[in-house]
C-alpha cells in the first residue's frame, strides 16, 4: 500500500473512525476531484500532520530553504541607491570585423559594473521572461530566484515568466508565471526541474520570428537565458535580432556549465562547476581510500567534461591520484593512445615493485577526442556517417557496418578501428548530437584504457618485465553532481547573477552577460557587472561557415592550475599520496563551507 493511503487510514484510525476500503477509496478519489485540487496540491494538503514528514521534502532541503544567499554589498543594499558605470571595452579575440559587421547594433559595447548611484529605472514595472538551457548545472534555480527576488524588489506588480524545457519553450510560447511560491518551493536546490532545460537552438529566420512573436504576445522586456557557450551566443544573436527588429525587447545571458569552460576576465567561473567537481572530487576520495584499504584493484574514473579538462584537472588537484590525464595536453603534445598506455602501465609496475598493486586514474571525458589519431578517425566516421547516411543505415550488423567501413575509412583510420575492441568501436558508431558530433559521455574511455592496460601487462608479464597484479574497476562520474544541491559558493553566486541580471535590465542593457569578478573573496566583496556578448565571442568554421561563437575557455597549459599539477605528478604516479576532500559542507566554518575551487584560487591568487 503506498504511503500516502496508508496515511490516511492512519489519520482515520487515529480519529477513532473504523471505515472499511471501498469507503476509504471513494474518499479518496472524490475529495480532490469535488474541490478541483491537483494531485499534487491534495497530498500535500491533505497529508499535513501525522504523515507529513514520511511524504514530504527531506529535512535538509527544507533547512536548504532557509538558507539566505550572500550578495555583494551593493546588490544587497537599496535599489534607490544602485546603478550602473560603463568600463573600458572588454579584451577581444581575433575576428573582431566580421563580429562587428554580423552584430551592427550590440558590438563594442563597454563593460557595465554596479556602482552606488540613482536608476530611477529600479522601480518600473517589467515583465520577463527566463529559459535554463543545456545540460543541468547546480545553482539554476537561484540564478531565477535573484531574478525573482530582484524584479520584486524593483516593484512588486513586475512579473517573472518561465519558458518551458528550453529555448523551444520560447519558440513555442509555452510557459509559466514563475510566483513566489513557486520560488520558495525551489530555493537552494538542484536541477533544472522548475521549468526544464533543453538542447534546443534558435537558429532558423521562422524560429526568431516566433520567438518575437512569443515575447511580444506576453508583453516582456526582456528574455534572460541560462546557458552555456553555444546558449549565450544564442542570446547574444537574439538580442541583435530584438535589436534589428527594433523590439525593445533585452536579453541578458547568465554563465552556466559544469564543464567550467565558459570563461573570461570578466566571467572568472561558470556556475555549477564548484559544486559539481566536489561532488566528483568526494566520490573520487572515498574510492582511492578503499583502493588504500583493500589494496588491490585500480580505479579508471572517467569525469565529466564533453571537451575542457577543468573538471579532471580540479578534482585531481583536490584528491592527488596517481594519474590524471588533461586532454589538451594530450593535443599539445600530439600523444597517441599507445604512449597514454605505455604511462598508465609504467606506473602500475613502478607501483607494484612497492607491493602496491593499486591506484586511481582520472580521464577527462573528452579525453578520446584530443588524442590525435582517434580524432581524425571520429572526424572521418562523422564525415561519412553524414554524408552516405542512407547506406550506412543499410548495414544492420555491427560486422556489416565495419565491412562497409573499411571502403570508406582511411587506410591508418581503418586499422585503428580495426584494434578497438568490439565494445568501443560500436559505441563509436553510435548516433551523433544535433550538430554531428560523437557523444563523447556514451564512450567508455575508462574501459577502453583498461582493455588495453590489460592486454599490454599480459605481454610485460610473459616477457618477464612486469611481476605485480593488476584489477581495474572503470567508473564513469557525470550526471551525479550535475543536479546536485548548489554549495554555498553555487548558491550565493548563482542568486547574485540573477539579481544582476535583473539590474543590467534596469539598466536598458541588451547583448550582456551577468558577470561577477574577485570570486575568490568573500561574497560582500565581489564585483558584480555585465560585459558585452560579443566581446567573448569569435569567428569559428561550423559545418563548412564561418560562424560567431562564444571561445571556448580550454585548460591553459601556462596557467597555474595545470602547473600546479604538473609539478606534482611524478610523485604521485608513483607514491600513494590521496587527499580526500570529503562531501560538500553546507553548515560549518566558514573556511570549511566558503571553500571555493583550487582553480579558482590559483587562478586569481595575489590578485587584489
Ligand atoms: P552543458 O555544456 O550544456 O553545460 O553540459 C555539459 C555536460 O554536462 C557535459 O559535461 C556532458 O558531456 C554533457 O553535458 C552530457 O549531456 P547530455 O546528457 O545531454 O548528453
Amino acid at each position: 500500500m503506498p504511503p500516502w493511503q496508508m496515511g490516511f487510514i492512519i489519520k482515520l484510525n487515529v480519529l477513532g473512525l473504523y471505515l472499511t476500503e471501498p469507503v476509504v477509496y471513494a474518499a479518496l478519489a472524490g475529495y480532490p476531484i469535488a474541490r478541483k485540487l491537483s494531485l499534487h496540491t491534495w497530498i500535500r494538503e491533505f497529508c499535513s500532520g501525522i504523515v507529513e514528514d514520511l511524504l514530504e521534502i527531506s529535512n535538509f532541503q527544507k533547512a536548504r530553504y532557509e538558507y539566505k544567499p550572500k550578495l555583494p554589498a551593493l546588490l544587497a543594499g537599496s535599489l534607490d541607491e544602485l546603478d550602473v558605470e560603463m568600463e573600458e571595452a572588454a579584451a577581444a579575440f581575433p575576428g573582431q570585423q566580421e563580429l562587428r559587421t554580423m552584430f551592427k547594433h550590440s558590438y563594442g559595447k563597454p563593460a557595465a559594473r554596479f556602482v552606488k548611484g540613482k536608476n530611477p529605472k529600479n522601480k518600473h514595472l517589467l515583465n520577463i521572461g527566463v529559459i535554463l538551457s543545456g545540460g543541468q548545472a547546480p545553482g539554476g534555480h537561484n540564478v531565477i530566484a535573484g531574478l525573482f527576488d530582484g524584479l520584486k524588489k524593483g516593484n512588486p506588480a513586475s512579473k517573472l515568466y518561465g519558458f518551458m524545457g528550453g529555448p523551444s519553450g520560447l519558440i513555442n510560447g509555452k510557459h509559466i508565471e514563475i510566483d513566489a511560491e513557486l520560488v520558495d518551493e525551489y530555493r537552494n536546490t538542484g536541477g533544472f526541474d522548475m521549468i526544464g532545460s533543453g538542447r534546443d537552438k534558435i537558429e532558423t529566420p521562422e524560429q526568431f520570428a516566433a520567438s518575437l512573436d512569443t515575447a511580444k504576445k506576453l508583453n516582456l522586456n526582456a528574455i534572460v537565458i541560462i546557458g552555456g557557450d553555444d546558449s549565450n551566443t544564442n542570446a547574444g544573436l537574439l538580442a541583435e535580432y530584438f535589436l534589428d527588429n527594433d523590439a525593445g525587447i533585452q536579453v541578458i545571458g547568465c554563465p552556466k556549465t559544469i564543464d567550467g569552460d565558459l570563461k573570461h576576465t570578466h566571467i572568472e567561473a561558470s556556475f555549477g562547476f564548484d559544486t559539481a567537481v566536489k561532488t566528483y572530487s568526494e566520490l573520487i576520495g572515498n574510492i582511492a581510500r578503499d583502493a588504500n584499504s583493500a589494496k588491490k584493484y585500480w580505479h579508471f574514473i572517467k569525469l565529466m567534461g564533453r571537451e575542457a579538462s577543468h573538471i579532471a584537472l580540479e578534482a585531481a588537484l583536490q584528491t592527488h591520484p596517481n594519474l590524471c590525464f588533461i586532454s589538451e595536453e594530450v593535443a599539445a603534445k600530439r600523444l597517441s593512445l599507445a604512449q597514454i598506455v605505455d604511462q598508465i602501465c609504467a606506473s602500475v609496475i613502478k607501483r607494484s615493485e612497492n607491493k602496491e598493486n593499486f591506484g586511481v586514474i582520472l580521464v577527462p571525458e573528452g579525453l578520446i577526442e584530443f588524442i590525435p589519431e582517434v580524432r581524425a578517425l571520429i572526424s572521418e566516421l562523422n564525415d561519412i556517417m553524414a554524408q552516405y547516411k542512407t547506406e550506412f543505415d543499410k548495414a544492420k550488423t555491427f560486422s556489416e557496418q565495419k565491412t562497409w567501413l573499411k571502403t570508406k575509412l582511411s587506410p591508418v583510420s581503418d586499422s585503428l578501428f580495426d584494434n578497438f575492441p568490439e565494445e568501443i568501436a560500436r559505441q563509436l558508431l553510435i548516433d551523433r548530437d544535433p550538430h554531428g558530433n560523437v557523444q563523447v559521455s556514451l564512450i567508455d574511455t575508462e574501459k577502453l584504457l583498461i582493455l588495453l592496460t590489460e592486454k599490454q601487462l599480459a605481454a610485460l608479464k610473459a616477457a618477464g618485465k612486469f611481476n605485480g597484479s593488476f584489477s581495474a574497476h572503470g567508473h564513469f562520474f557525470g550526471y551525479e553532481g550535475r543536479a546536485a544541491f548548489p554549495s554555498n559558493f553555487d548558491a550565493d553566486y548563482c542568486y547574485t547573477l540573477g539579481f544582476g541580471a535583473f539590474a543590467l535590465i534596469a539598466a536598458g542593457l541588451t547583448g550582456y552577460i551577468s558577470s561577477v569578478r574577485r570570486l575568490a573573496a568573500p561574497a560582500s566583496e565581489w564585483i558584480a557587472g555585465g560585459v558585452p556578448i560579443t566581446m567573448l565571442m569569435n569567428m569559428e568554421r561550423r559545418k563548412g561557415k564561418n560562424k560567431p561563437v562564444i571561445k571556448k575557455a580550454l585548460v591553459d597549459l601556462d596557467g597555474a592550475p595545470f602547473k600546479t599539477f604538473a609539478a606534482m605528478r611524478d610523485e604521485l604516479a608513483l607514491k600513494t599520496c590521496f587527499r580526500y576532500p570529503s562531501a560538500i559542507q553546507y553548515y560549518g566554518p566558514q573556511e570549511v563551507c566558503g571553500e571555493t575551487t583550487i582553480t579558482l584560487k590559483l587562478e586569481h591568487e595575489g590578485e587584489k
